[in-house]
């Protein structure tokens, strides 16, 4: 038995696809260590636990399944598909711990005086919806507190649907201390608050089952506001101290016995003259075996020759740069992020210092408002000829940002729509079997030439337009 005042929980993920690309509920595991901290006794549930002896007994394996990097599959569910969703020619499925072994986990443990729950995309409420519902058939009267990304960019919709105790919006930290003070009755845990990120303790990793990899900001938000992305109203901009991230890459990679890091940072590589360089030439002289992964998209401009060869002298292994679009109205509209020239130059940059041009991925956006298809498929060639491999993001319209407000005022996105339909999956703007159709189309071009990345077989831009209208265009 158990015997937690506070549980945490990382509920499931219920969408057509899902994968564990270096997914860790981050948040709540810094959470999780600032009330240890405190004093507090914490214990977790992760509904995307891949780990867990139960799951691994069902599934007659000692360990999960995985490839490099230590990523892999979660165990799947296929669901009912929920109305709205019912014209997506796809199977939707629950990703996770299956159901009864987490009734099974919450009735192993004493009641706890309070129930944290996180919760991450905005479409993927369901699983949050299902856990909260499950905690309180099982622990009925224990206040349930709701926060995250959802709750934070949808907090009316979180408030009617998932009908918490409290919520909170944005980073924890400010209210939830004096909240939790007030529900256990402990008025001395609203003193000692984090005034940066760095004063944090490191998130409670030992709390989960099993790890083959850990993730880690070294900065937090952005300072740029593209207009479709919602990372603003999320958090402020901030960097951590390089030393403080090295150490903590060192201790925590030590005492889990891993060596595979994934960034989870929105703007990583700016002010790299003090940040991201003095942390890598650190990792370096450190002669460590740990390998780097970025999964969110990296600013390419601000890789010149020097930041390349310390990317691969650090062992940068995933690398994937923002390109986006290259038409240029598009770029003026997201930030003049990154034009075809720079990333020309990044790639060439990291070709030098050591990478194989297949190893470098480019994030290429589709599916945004009034966006052609033609558009996608020329950057798409663009792409392919710099012989790096193309990695295909459909647009998700994310509440409280520009573009998603567009969409609304132009006709293309119904006000006050169910979030399940904000999934990229479903081609949110279009919303039709059709244009799912039309666009994984697309994917399998992006697919077909990802297999002719680099070498011989790669295609020429003119070629690979003249390729998509004979073989993909629909
Ligand atoms: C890391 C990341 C990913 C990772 C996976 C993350 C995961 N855990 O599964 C990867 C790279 C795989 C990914 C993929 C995608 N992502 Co992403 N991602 C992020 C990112 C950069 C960081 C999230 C994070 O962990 N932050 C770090 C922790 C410390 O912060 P936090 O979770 O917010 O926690 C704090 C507070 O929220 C709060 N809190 C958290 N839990 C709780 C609980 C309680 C009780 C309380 C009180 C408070 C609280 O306190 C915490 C500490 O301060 C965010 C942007 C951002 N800045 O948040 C986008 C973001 C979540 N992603 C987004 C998008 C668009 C995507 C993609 C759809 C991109 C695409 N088009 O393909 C894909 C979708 C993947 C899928 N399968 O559907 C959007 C959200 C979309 C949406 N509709 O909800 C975001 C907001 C970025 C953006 N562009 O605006 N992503």
């Amino acid at each position: 038995m158990h015997d937690a005042k506070i549980l945490c929980i990382n509920p499931w993920i219920y969408d057509f696809a899902a994968y564990d690309f270096w997914s860790k509920p981050l948040g709540l595991l810094y959470i999780a260590a600032l009330l240890r901290q405190h004093g507090l006794d914490v214990d977790f549930i992760d509904c995307l636990d891949r780990w867990h002896p139960e799951l691994l007994q069902r599934q007659k394996r000692s360990r999960p399944k995985r490839r490099k990097g230590g990523i892999g599959p979660f165990h799947r569910e296929i669901v009912e598909k929920p109305q709205c969703l019912q014209f997506m020619p796809r199977h939707f499925a629950r990703y996770g711990l299956p159901e009864s072994i987490f009734i099974e986990d919450l009735k192993n443990r004493n009641q706890p005086e309070v129930i944290l729950v996180t919760s991450i995309m905005t479409y993927w409420y369901p699983g949050v919806k299902k856990v909260v519902e499950l905690c309180r058939r099982i622990f009925p009267g224990v206040p349930v507190v709701l926060g995250g990304i959802y709750a934070t960019l949808m907090p009316d919709h979180a408030r009617e649907t998932i009908a918490p105790d409290y919520l909170l919006t944005g980073p924890a930290e400010e209210g939830l201390l004096p909240l939790l003070g007030h529900l256990l009755k402990r008025p001395k845990l609203e003193n000692n608050l984090p005034t940066s990120f760095d004063s944090y303790p490191f998130p409670a990793w030992d709390l989960l089952h099993g790890l083959d990899y850990l993730v880690m900001m070294a900065t937090r938000g952005c300072p740029l506001s593209c207009s479709f992305c919602a990372t603003n109203n999320l958090s402020g901009y901030s960097l951590r101290q390089p030393e403080k991230v090295v150490q903590e890459m060192q201790q925590q990679t030590k005492k889990y016995g891993v060596s595979q890091i994934a960034f989870y940072d929105d703007a990583l590589f700016m002010q790299a003259e003090n940040h991201i360089k003095p942390l890598l030439r650190d990792i370096i002289s450190r002669k460590t075996d740990i390998s780097l992964h970025a999964p969110n998209g990296l600013h390419a401009r601000f890789i010149d020759e020097e930041l390349a060869e310390l990317m691969f002298r650090a062992r940068f292994r995933t690398i994937r740069l923002s390109l986006e679009s290259v038409a240029k109205e598009r770029q003026r509209d997201i930030h003049n992020k990154i034009t075809p020239g720079e990333m020309t130059r990044a790639v060439r940059r990291l070709v030098r210092a050591g990478f194989k041009p297949k190893d470098l991925e480019t994030y290429i956006i589709m599916a945004l408002p009034g966006q052609k298809i033609e558009e996608v498929v020329e950057t798409i060639g663009y792409a392919h000829s710099l012989g790096v491999r193309v990695r295909l993001c459909s647009y998700s319209p994310i509440p409280g940002t520009k573009d998603y407000n567009r969409a609304i005022a132009a006709g293309n996105f119904p006000e006050n729509a169910d979030p399940l339909l904000t999934n990229k999956t479903v081609i949110p703007l279009c919303r039709t079997t059709a244009a799912y159709t039309r666009y994984e189309k697309i994917s399998q071009f992006a697919h077909w030439l990802n297999e002719r990345a680099w070498g011989e077989k790669q295609v020429t831009e003119e070629n690979a337009k003249r390729i998509f209208r004979k073989k993909f265009s629909v």
